[in-house]
């Protein structure tokens, strides 16, 4: 494939003033992630990260497949050293250290790398006709971009492991059963549901999301005596921003505040 071709393995566009949004876009392989599609992942992650009038990004594979995981072509007769050497955890590193929150808008299939991008983002907002999966094993291999650590947190071990070792999917349904899923909508109706979550997210104070983000998700991994210390000092350090006196100041006057993220 030329070089333009795969440099629009993702197209990057801002559907609303606020909003980053990545829509990928290798159709011909079910949205599978190459090497192309992964690093513009990563750089759109930065961006969303470090842009400060961008507030909240969204992930997508379009109408019909989200992603049908890691590209197998690119993969069938990768040595252990050559999958060291392409250093594929760092760009899904970028993803995950992103600051601001990335909601995953899932139509389709989401199967290996797609079902665990779509876990790197902190909504799920999938049509009923989504399925989600972790096929890996059908392939003789295992999840490497924390499948097994990300599901297992999120749904439980046994359900985890069913997912895991026999390698099928499970429904949109199910998955919003689970707790997956945080919105299942109409198929149709995926994007505008992540567009308005996004909106949503984008009036509040970015200092203040930011923190919710980082706290929520480092106290997870953290005993509750160290995750309630660290929220108590985010908590008192967002009294130290103009946002905190406008949100309440707004309040009492009864009017909308206007956040500036300062
Ligand atoms: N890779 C490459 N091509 C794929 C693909 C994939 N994962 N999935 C689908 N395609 C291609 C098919 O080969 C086919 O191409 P042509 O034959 O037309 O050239 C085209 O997309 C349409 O697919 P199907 O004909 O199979 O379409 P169906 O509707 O019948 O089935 C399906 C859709 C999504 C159920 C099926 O395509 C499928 O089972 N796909 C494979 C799913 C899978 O096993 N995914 C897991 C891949 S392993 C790592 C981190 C993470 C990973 C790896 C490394 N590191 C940090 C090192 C992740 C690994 C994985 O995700």
């Amino acid at each position: 494939m030329s070089e333009a071709a795969e440099a629009a393995a993702v197209l990057v566009d801002r559907p609303e003033e606020p909003v980053l949004r990545a829509t990928l876009n290798r159709p011909e392989a079910m949205n599978a992630l190459s090497m192309p599609a992964r690093e513009a992942l990563a750089d759109f992650a930065r961006r969303v990260d470090t842009e400060t009038g961008i507030r909240v990004g969204i992930i997508t594979g379009g109408p019909t497949v989200f992603a049908a995981g890691a590209d197998i072509k690119a993969m069938v007769d990768a040595r252990p050293m050559a999958l060291h050497r392409r250093g594929i955890h760092r760009l899904w590193q970028a993803i995950a250290e992103c600051r601001k929150p990335l909601i995953a808008a899932v139509n389709g299939y989401a199967l290996g790398g797609g079902c665990e991008l779509a876990m790197h983002c902190d909504l799920i907002v999938a049509g009923t006709g989504a399925r989600f999966g972790l096929p890996e094993v059908k392939v003789g291999i295992m999840p490497g971009a924390g499948g097994t650590q990300r599901l297992i947190r999120a749904v439980g071990k046994h359900r985890a492991l069913r997912l895991l070792l026999t390698g099928e999917p499970i429904d949109a349904p199910t998955a919003a059963d689970w707790g997956l899923v945080t919105d299942l909508v109409h198929d149709d109706a995926v994007m505008e549901t992540a567009l308005s979550l996004a909106g949503t997210i984008a009036r509040r104070p970015p200092l203040a999301v930011e923190h919710i983000k980082e706290v929520a998700l480092a106290g997870a991994d953290l005993p509750l005596s160290a995750g309630l210390m660290l929220e108590r000092k985010s908590m008192h350090l967002l009294f130290d921003t103009a946002d905190q006196t406008e949100g309440m100041t707004a309040f009492l006057d009864k009017r909308r505040p206007d956040f500036r993220g300062e």
